[in-house]
């Protein structure tokens, strides 16, 4: 945990922010500036800086079964949806707290850009 960390505040629930769900080592929030109609961002609980940092594999698993449990709950696993991990500078990772994003609710373009 980070002081300093917006998602570590917003995971302790320091940040007013409505999670859509959670599990013990999880939550997830919608995104404040949505690029779909479905976009909600998935955080481990603990401070992971990004993919690099994530050692310890149940955290992951915790956000990987939490966007999938997501993406059912939004409506969007039937017709497909896209989960991005963005990582470091070049991946437009602007938030150094690992996050998946869940977008769906329209066709998703490649190459993403
Ligand atoms: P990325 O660019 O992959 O690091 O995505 C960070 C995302 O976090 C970006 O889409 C906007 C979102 N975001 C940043 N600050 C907040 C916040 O205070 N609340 C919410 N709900 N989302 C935020």
């Amino acid at each position: 945990m980070s002081d300093d960390c917006l998602f570590c505040r917003i995971a302790r629930g320091d940040v007013p922010v409505l999670f859509v769900a959670e599990n013990a080592l999880a939550v997830a929030f919608r995104d404040i500036h949505p690029q779909a109609p479905v976009h909600v961002l998935v955080i481990p609980r603990a401070h992971v800086e990004s993919m690099l940092e994530a050692t310890d594999p149940a955290p992951m698993n915790a956000v990987m079964q939490l966007a999938i449990e997501v993406a059912r709950a939004e409506g969007v696993a039937g017709s497909g949806f896209r989960l991005v991990l963005n990582t470091g500078a070049d991946g437009g990772q602007s938030v150094s707290h690992l996050h998946a994003h869940v977008l769906g609710g329209r066709a998703m373009h490649w190459p993403p850009g």
